[in-house]
């Protein structure tokens, strides 16, 4: 199997399980992504639209505060849905799926790489999160992190290191690469879906480390925001996230 065929065969089975309740439309008739799954929201075109996030802004308190929910969401995820939609207007682009877009990267303008992969990066990452979210994984994800890094500790020590020592703006993330997890990071709104990535693989776990999604409760601390979120880490869908990518 190539490579694109491999991504194709990844995604549709490994966000086939996130997240999907029941299907809801926008006014404007096209998915809402708060009730949709990833695989719906990869095979989604122009014009892209901000769907709500999967709970209330406040949800996630005190370890990600409501302000920060707020505006991360309600401004900046909006702004790379509007300027992804305003840099693939009248172009050809406009019938690429979000997962073409983010495949070929590279060969699309900045713009398009920078708002489709901002798009694509905090649809991800709002689902990587939840109220109910902490603790420990279960089953084969526990186990498999365990025989990986050592110890869940030790797979937490890693995964945070990546996120600090990451310069400047961008992610950490999890991966699946030939079937083994990898931890890695990407600058700006790059992931590991794209062909211009460091580290390619398919994510299941991704954790935002710009300054907007922390400044306003630990300022220039990101070592404890980085603490905090392990306390709302949607372990479940990682997961699924993890089964699916192995399949
Ligand atoms: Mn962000």
């Amino acid at each position: 199997m190539n490579r694109k065929n491999f991504l194709k065969s990844t995604f549709a089975s490994a966000f086939a399980l996130v997240g999907l309740k029941s299907l809801g439309f926008a006014n404007n008739g096209k998915p809402n992504f708060a009730n949709v799954t990833l695989a719906e929201t990869m095979q989604d075109s122009a014009p892209f639209t901000l769907g709500a996030l999967p709970y209330a802004v406040d949800a996630l308190e005190p370890h990600i505060d409501k302000l920060t929910m707020e505006i991360h969401h309600d401004r900046h995820h909006k702004a790379y849905v509007d300027n992804l939609n305003k840099a693939l207007a009248g172009t050809p682009m406009e019938k690429l799926s979000l997962f073409e877009l983010l495949k070929d990267a590279g060969k699309y303008p900045a713009a398009v790489r920078n708002n489709a992969g901002g798009h694509w990066n905090h649809t991800f990452f709002w689902n990587c999160m939840s109220p109910k979210g902490g603790g420990n994984p279960t089953g084969k994800l526990n186990d498999d992190l365990i025989k990986t890094f050592g110890s869940l500790d030790k797979f937490k020590d890693e995964f945070s290191k990546a996120g600090v020592g990451r310069f400047g703006s961008g992610w950490a993330w999890l991966i699946v690469e030939d079937k083994k997890l990898v931890i890695t990071s990407s600058a700006n709104q790059v992931n590991p879906l794209m062909d211009v990535a460091e580290k390619k693989g398919t994510p299941i776990l991704g954790l935002d480390v710009w300054e907007h999604a922390y400044y306003l409760k630990y300022q220039n601390k990101r070592a404890d925001y980085i603490k905090a979120f392990w306390n709302v880490i949607n372990w479940e869908a990682v997961s699924k996230n993890y089964e699916a990518a192995l399949k």
